[in-house]
């Protein structure tokens, strides 16, 4: 496969630390790191490496983990070892810091989390000294973590830490979520600021769907005087949403909230687990949909930090988030969507070896979102809108 050439107009830097891809949360577990080895393979096997800027992520500091999270809860994360999950005396704060079967206590635990979060912190650095217009880590993305304690396969919230970074440098900031899941983690954390607006596409089912928050009506502090007032903005959505509606759905959202808010950096989470086929989501989006939303954000030509995710099927979590990188470069239409010959554990890619298999068509879902539905979103989020200033 021939070298992408290198885009003139910006730069592209990537940000990966190979260390965190061998870390195992157990056999059975849905997440598993090794999904960025394949997305690695994949990218490489394109030739698209030539074309960014490569850098190995170092690890976050105790003190950067700190400028979000509790020192108790680091302290805890830092010394918790695999087999204190049946030890009595560790059981009070194994709760209090919400591990168990979502966010179990592996080998290595402490650096898979600097690691992953390095990456976002650093990748925040180049976007703010002028050194990258566009920086991606694959790793990061882990939405649902708390100041104080792990939630839903995420232990330090690497994105908190990346906004924090920018808001250095940028008054105002946005955070776009198209995990299937609700960016809980984020939203709370910026919940009282007027200096981020977090916009998360999820599903929505209060008492069935992970983690049961981001209705429609929840969009902030309910006191009006509260700057962060109106500054969460929630697309709840049902099973089955389809390409197009998803789509058109996506900018009629997304393209109105930056025109509104104008903020000078984004951060978009690419959780991969909206796609269809994917072993606990329930959207139905081939994997050219998840990357239209990510070239439509693009189009706005802000300094752009972008992370992974969710994503529990890694043959087509590698396929989105290398085809995402291709569309970063300016370069998808360059590859060629029959994934070469020549990539790393390619009978992972069978029997098609497409970049675009037919997800969508692969499981039977009916899109439960009617057309009045999407519209009535739309609708309340232009409302929502007009409270917002840039
Ligand atoms: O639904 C839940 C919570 C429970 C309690 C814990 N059991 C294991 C599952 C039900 C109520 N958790 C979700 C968490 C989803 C996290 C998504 C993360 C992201 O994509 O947004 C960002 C990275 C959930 N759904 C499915 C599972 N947990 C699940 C966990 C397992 C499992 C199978 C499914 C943990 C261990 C094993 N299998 C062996
Ligand atoms: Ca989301
Ligand atoms: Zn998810």
């Amino acid at each position: 496969q021939n070298a992408i050439p290198r885009p003139s107009g910006y730069r592209v830097s990537w940000h990966a630390n190979p260390d965190v891809e061998p870390h195992h949360f157990g056999s059975s577990h849905p997440m598993k790191p090794w999904r960025l080895t394949l997305t690695k393979q994949l990218v490489m096997a394109y030739g698209m490496h030539h074309a960014m800027d490569l850098y190995l992520a170092r690890a976050a500091t105790y003190e950067e983990l700190a400028e979000f999270h509790h020192t108790d809860y680091l302290d805890f994360l830092q010394q918790v070892m695999p087999g204190d999950m049946e030890k009595p005396e560790k059981s009070e704060s194994i709760v209090k810091y919400n591990f168990g079967d979502d966010c179990p206590i592996f080998n290595g635990l402490y650096e898979y989390c600097s690691l992953y979060a390095g990456g976002s912190l650093d990748a925040a650095r180049k976007l703010c000294n002028n050194q990258s217009e566009i920086a991606i880590n694959w790793s990061g993305g882990l939405h649902h973590a708390k100041k104080g304690e792990a939630s839903g396969f995420c232990y330090v919230n690497d994105i908190v830490l990346g906004i924090l970074q920018l808001l250095r440098h940028h008054p105002r900031v946005m955070y776009v979520d198209i995990d299937v899941h609700h960016g809980d983690g984020v939203e709370q954390a910026f919940w009282s600021t007027d200096r981020v607006l977090t916009v998360s596409f999820h599903k929505y089912d209060k008492d069935n769907f992970f983690p049961g928050t981001g209705a429609r009506d929840s969009t902030g502090p309910s006191h009006p005087l509260n700057p962060g007032a109106h500054h969460a903005l929630n697309v709840p959505l049902h099973d089955g949403i389809d390409d197009k509606s998803y789509i058109q759905l996506f900018k009629d959202i997304v393209g109105p909230c930056i025109e509104t808010y104008k903020p000078g950096a984004i951060a978009l989470q690419c959780g991969a687990d909206s796609l269809g086929c994917d072993r606990l989501g329930c959207f139905n989006l081939n994997v050219g949909a998840h990357g239209a939303c990510v070239a439509y954000v693009k189009t706005f030509n802000l300094p752009l930090l972008v992370v992974g995710g969710g994503g529990y099927t890694p043959r087509n979590v590698s396929r989105a988030w290398a085809h995402e990188t291709s569309i970063l470069l300016d370069a998808a239409d360059l590859i060629d969507p029959n994934i070469p010959e020549t990539v790393t554990f390619r009978n992972h890619f069978g029997p098609d070896y497409s970049l675009f298999p037919p997800l969508s068509e692969m499981r039977k879902l009916d899109n439960k979102n009617s057309r009045a539905y999407l519209n009535g979103l739309v609708q309340s989020v232009r409302e929502q809108l007009r409270y917002i200033r840039g």
